[in-house]
């Protein structure tokens, strides 16, 4: 199985490349937000709770997304592959994502983590907010994200440094540049 963990701080498009990710190596996406935005379509419980959560910006708690993940790899036992987008987002999620996979023999091969300067990414998100209503996309909301990435978030990162697997890659430029650059990263993990 090739697995990987796309990172990156709110609207450093990894929902983006995740999309041109799945097409090239035909792998199973998770999208914790994804995942997340669908119970609230659907108005369950844990969507109503989620909504209230997003909306502020804070993050939901680890217990239901690591709850989600866990059925999502068990109901795609037979997949080539994930790629992971959004999540792991604290360091405890890491450490769960860990656990999960070893329950199936497998591991995380490459967690690639998108640059991006804060203004850059709250123009991107602000035009998002104006395409497409996300409730998430308006500045006071977008300010808490990102700081709640610098805080929360980040730490990540230094888990994966300490297994050598963790690889920075520019993304800034066109979606095709970055996604070239994110290429030479997981040909070099397939090899
Ligand atoms: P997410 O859905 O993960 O939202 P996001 O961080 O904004 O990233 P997204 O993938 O949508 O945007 P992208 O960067 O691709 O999370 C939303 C909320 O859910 C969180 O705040 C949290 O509350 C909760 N949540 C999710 N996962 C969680 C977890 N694991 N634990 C706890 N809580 C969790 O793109 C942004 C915009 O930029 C797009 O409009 C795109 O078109 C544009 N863009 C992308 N690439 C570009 C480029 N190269 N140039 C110009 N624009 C570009």
């Amino acid at each position: 199985m090739l697995n990987i963990v796309l990172f990156g701080p709110p609207g450093s498009g990894k929902g983006t490349q995740s999309e041109n990710i799945i097409e090239k190596y035909n792998l199973v996406h998770i999208s914790t937000g994804d995942l997340l935005r669908e119970e609230v379509a659907g108005h369950t419980e844990l969507g109503k709770k989620a909504k209230i959560i997003m909306d502020s910006g804070e993050l939901v708690s680890d217990d239901i997304v690591i709850g989600m993940i866990r059925n999502k790899l068990e109901a795609h036992q037979d997949s080539p592959g994930f790629i992971f987008d959004g999540f792991p987002r604290t360091v405890e999620q890491a450490r769960e994502l860990r656990k999960a996979l070893t329950d199936y023999d497998e591991r995380v091969g490459v967690m690639i983590s998108l640059d991006v300067p804060r203004e850059e990414l709250v123009k991107r998100l602000l035009k998002r907010g104006k395409e497409t209503g996300r409730t998430d996309d308006n500045l006071e909301t977008i300010n808490n994200r990102i700081d709640v990435y610098n805080r929360q978030t980040i730490p990540v990162t230094y888990y994966y440094d300490k297994m050598h697997k963790h690889a920075a890659v520019d993304g800034t430029g066109s979606v095709e540049k970055i996604f070239a650059r994110i290429v030479e990263v997981i040909d070099k993990v397939k090899r």
